[in-house]
């Protein structure tokens, strides 16, 4: 199954594999030296309960331990081959899928393999400086082992970049470990990883709505007819779906705990935002505006609704849609049309589109869909509770940057307004300074076994099913 005996624990025969094996251990010294200057500060020397990926066994592919951080086996893993896979669209839909990369779509494949791996190692950057002031040591556990399985979603584009491209693909691999999230010279490639995640809040809203959107482009390249592609991110995925438990969960028990400290105190008013933060919780508006920026953030990532790129990598048979072979079509969008919508006159309409270069619409659609579900979660504690306030999406036009709208402004409610009103008013939507400073205030560190911070709640039930006094991290100094 999985080989632990070479230094990159692999289910792709390296041992065997002589170029790649030494390509790849060519590359580990500069991956361990961004993961020391990048990755997570501090800790590094702490015992941290993580899983590790031993199997590709959808049943039991994980195994939890302590390990130190730098000692985390990051491995490349494949889900199995599938015995006579086809491509599932496009133009050669239903001929054998490729084992080599098509010479004609090199291009395009190395251009998607590289947005993707960049996105990895972003998102570790991105949320270096959190373990400073974790609420709690099972959330602190939960921050590590999204990082170190986002530096394994490194390694697996890697791999796919020394193995199957050769030259350009080791120093596009070299180029994933240079550039840095945020930086002025050499940012990260997509918009929403050069933002900062400030505080734990925003920690939770990336991994709710960012991992979603990697969710869907993932499970779009888990379509694709380069079946090495595929293998690799049908495994990422099933690491993936703890990324937004985490998110998920820890919105939840950032609501839960706001709503019972309201009614601890006899709050009748949510929106009464200086009586809740005297509680020292986090008030439903802030939260609306957190969940506000970090939704329209992972939109942007879904590229134009209308584009010839996402046409073309959908007809070479290189990124297919979310679920393409349950979806009930000819799997080539000859004739197809999908509703786009569109800016036409100053008004937000629906246009049909030929469906073939509305894919990106089409995706981000499925991901707004996916997205509604754990919303209504949250909304289900807050009436519990007994309060009226709803969480929302805000419409697709506001505070966008990329496709359709990036040049006007729209409010949550999807009205156009003009520049000075969105200036007069974008701090009633998107957090201002004010409210960053305030959640800033509370971000201080809980490090002692069993005991959560005040604005949110202990989980319902630990990781790996661990009781509520266990030491997920045994932090040394
Ligand atoms: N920022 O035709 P267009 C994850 C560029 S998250 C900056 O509209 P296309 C994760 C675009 O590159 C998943 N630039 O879009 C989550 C193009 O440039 P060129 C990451 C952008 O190409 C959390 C031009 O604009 N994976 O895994 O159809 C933690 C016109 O592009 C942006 C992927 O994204 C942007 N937001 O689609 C850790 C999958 N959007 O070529 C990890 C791979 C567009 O004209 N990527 N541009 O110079 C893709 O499938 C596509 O490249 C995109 C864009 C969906 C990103
Ligand atoms: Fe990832
Ligand atoms: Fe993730
Ligand atoms: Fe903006």
């Amino acid at each position: 199954n999985v080989d632990y005996s070479t230094k990159i624990p692999n289910n792709v025969n390296l041992s065997e594999d002589r170029q790649v094996l030494k390509a790849l251990e060519g590359w580990h010294p500069g991956y361990m030296d961004w993961w020391g200057d990048m990755g997570p500060e501090g800790f590094q020397q702490s015992l941290v309960y993580l899983r590790t990926a031993y199997s590709v066994d959808p049943r039991g592919w994980a195994k939890f331990d302590y390990v130190k951080m730098p000692e985390y086996r990051w491995g490349i893993l494949l889900a199995p081959q599938e015995e006579n896979r086809v491509i599932p669209f496009g133009e050669n839909y239903g001929k054998p899928a490729w084992q080599e990369v098509p010479g004609e779509h090199r291009a395009t494949l190395r251009r998607l393999i590289v947005i993707q791996g960049d996105t990895e190692p972003a998102s570790v950057e991105q949320q270096r400086h959190l373990g400073k002031t974790a609420p709690s040591l099972y959330d602190l556990r939960n921050l590590f082992q999204v990082n170190v399985e986002e530096g394994r979603h490194l390694w697996a584009m890697v791999y796919l970049l020394q193995k199957y491209f050769g030259r350009d693909g080791r120093e596009e691999a070299d180029d994933l470990l240079r550039r840095r999230s945020g930086d002025a010279d050499s940012p990260r490639m997509l918009g929403a990883f050069n933002e900062a995640t400030p505080d734990w809040l925003s920690f939770f809203m990336f991994t709710y709505f960012t991992d979603r959107d990697g969710k869907m482009q993932l499970h779009s390249l888990a379509q694709s007819g380069f079946d090495p592609l595929s293998r690799t991110c049908r495994f990422m995925l099933t690491e993936e779906a703890h990324h937004m438990f985490v998110g998920e969960t820890g919105i939840s028990r950032v609501v839960q705990r706001t709503c019972e400290a309201m009614k601890e105190a006899g709050i009748s008013d949510p929106t009464d935002v200086a009586k809740v933060r005297a509680l020292g919780v986090i008030d439903l508006p802030t939260i609306q505006k957190k969940l506000n920026l970090h939704y329209s953030l992972s939109l942007d990532l879904f590229g134009s609704e209308v584009s010839t790129n996402a046409a073309n990598a959908f007809n070479a048979g290189i990124k297919g849609r979310y679920k393409e072979t349950q979806i009930d079509d000819d799997h080539q969008l000859k004739n197809a049309t999908y509703p786009v919508l569109k800016l036409i006159d100053g008004v937000i309409k629906r246009v049909d589109e030929p469906a073939l270069t509305a894919l990106n619409m089409r995706l981000r659609d499925d991901y707004t869909q996916d997205c509604v579900k754990g919303m209504l979660r949250w909304n289900k504690i807050i009436s519990l509770a007994g309060y009226q306030y709803k969480l929302t999406l805000p419409n697709v036009a506001f505070h966008r940057h990329i496709g359709e709208f990036k040049d006007i402004h729209a409010t949550p409610d999807g009205v156009l307004i003009d520049d000075a009103t969105w200036n007069q008013r974008k701090s009633e939507w998107l957090p201002s300074t004010q409210d960053g400073d305030f959640i800033a205030s509370l971000m201080k560190p809980v490090t002692e076994v069993g005991v959560y911070a005040n604005w949110i709640s202990p989980p319902k039930v630990g990781i790996d099913n661990k009781p509520g006094d266990f030491e997920y991290v045994k932090i040394e100094t």
